[in-house]
């Protein structure tokens, strides 16, 4: 059955093109920066997004169908949505898909029976990556919906709790490696707490990372050679997320001994809801040497929570891709498109153009990004801005050489320090004249 049914395979058809179903910034086959552009992005489905959420809000009801065509059976659902995944991932040259485990599969009435449903939905979905050579980018646990949840998963005062969502990391864990994913994520979900009356931080932070090292215990001993991530978040659903942002995430992750297992999953939508830039949040996990994949979306910026819509700022997709670049790339990340249409964006129709719009943005993001490393006039800036460390006191100071005394005894020898113009209003000036020429 083809649920897309307006949706043809999506071509290259470049700018000037009118046709709606066509792209016109991405075409996969392009080289950018020596490597082609599906390498370079290595766009993904979120399944939870594309194939379960319906539309609806504390306000209303669904407004999307999400019964495929009127099936009522949840297995038969669950594989309607992985045929309806599967088409348009195909239509869109869309080669990597990530998911939660109760996105694929229905939960039971027992864990054994979601745990069936899983590995049943797992060896479909294994001949329909087979068919269509498309790939697992990431796997990882819904432990934050069900009712069971609501103190938190492994920061839970409930050990029942605890054991619940290691068993289900469990076998999410061998649901991805089973799927050949190339890394598994850990987003907070309810770990974070509403009141400190009520909360024993201390006991719940040492509890987070007891599991993510029973996890990376367990997958290496299985032989999960890819990526653990956390992906931070400041808030939603609880007020204070524990893995706030990627610096907090990081200092965590170090305290733990976790860092050489985990990279950092950011998300755009999470780093402005901490405050912060897309582009901030991509810089510290690089500069930190945990760069590791990116969920690709934006939020809205007279609002204040999660909207996580499709990424349609070409600014923020250019700094974003200036990060990935100067981090070296993807090695097992990737863009997943963690994003949703509007309620009011029901059909099916909707689905493709805010892929078709996504995936061009990112395109344009990865092109003028590389423009900007050729054009080489901000990095030559940059550059510049800190040559005063490349000779005399400054080299001392970097090779280690220079001490309190022998900077002070410097300083009582020279004039005061001359400033130099920041140049930000110059530097934007250069950024919009490649942006927009
Ligand atoms: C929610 C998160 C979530 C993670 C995966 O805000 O973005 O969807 O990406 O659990
Ligand atoms: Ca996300
Ligand atoms: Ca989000």
């Amino acid at each position: 059955m083809e649920y897309f049914k307006n949706v043809p395979k999506i071509k290259y058809e470049g700018p000037e093109s009118d046709r709606p179903f066509a792209f016109k910034y991405y075409d996969g086959e392009r080289v950018v920066a020596g490597k082609k552009m599906k390498d370079h992005l290595r766009f993904a489905m979120s399944w939870w997004h594309t194939l379960c959420a319906g539309g609806s809000d504390p306000f209303g009801v669904e407004t999307m169908d999400r019964s495929y065509g009127g099936l009522t059976d949840p297995m038969e659902i669950a594989r309607a949505k992985a045929d309806a995944g599967f088409e348009l991932m195909t239509k869109l040259g869309i080669e990597f898909f990530c998911f939660h485990d109760v996105d694929i599969a229905p939960e039971g009435k027992t864990f054994a029976e979601s745990k069936e449903n899983l590995f049943a939905m797992v060896e479909y979905i294994k001949g329909k990556m087979a068919e269509t050579g498309i790939k697992l980018l990431w796997g990882t646990a819904n432990n934050f919906g069900a009712p069971r949840f609501m103190h938190g998963a492994a920061t839970s005062c409930n050990a029942d709790t605890f054991a619940y969502s290691a068993a289900k990391i469990k076998n999410a864990l061998d649901a991805t490696i089973e799927l050949g994913g190339q890394g598994y994520v850990f987003w907070g979900g309810r770990e974070g707490y509403e009141t400190l009356l009520n909360t024993d931080m201390a006991l719940e932070l040492d509890n987070m990372a007891r599991l993510m090292q029973m996890t990376v215990k367990y997958g290496r001993s299985k032989g999960f050679k890819g990526d653990f991530y956390v992906e931070p978040k400041p808030k939603e659903p609880t007020k204070h997320q524990y893995d706030f942002d990627a610096a907090t995430v990081i200092g965590f992750l170090r305290k733990y001994g976790l860092d050489s297992d985990f990279k950092l999953n950011i998300e755009a939508n999470h780093a402005t809801l901490a405050g912060h830039t897309f582009e901030h949040e991509l810089a510290v996990a690089r500069v930190n040497g945990l760069f590791g994949s990116v969920d690709a979306n934006q939020g809205d910026p007279n609002l204040g929570w999660d909207t996580d819509q499709f990424p349609s700022d070409v600014p923020s997709a250019t700094l974003a891709m200036l990060e990935v670049l100067r981090a070296g790339g993807f090695t097992n990340g990737g863009l997943n498109f963690d994003a949703k249409v509007r309620r009011g964006s029901y059909t099916f129709d909707d689905i493709a153009y805010a892929y078709i719009v996504g995936m061009d943005t990112y395109a344009l993001g990865l092109i003028k990004a590389d423009e900007i490393i050729r054009d080489g006039r901000i990095d030559k800036f940059v550059k510049n801005r800190y040559s005063s460390y490349t000779k005399g006191i400054g080299k001392d100071i970097v090779e280690g050489r220079a001490t309190l005394e022998s900077l002070e005894k410097y300083t009582l020898e020279n004039p005061e320090p001359v400033m130099e113009s920041g140049r930000q209003e110059y530097l934007e000036g250069i950024f919009n004249s490649i942006l927009y020429r």
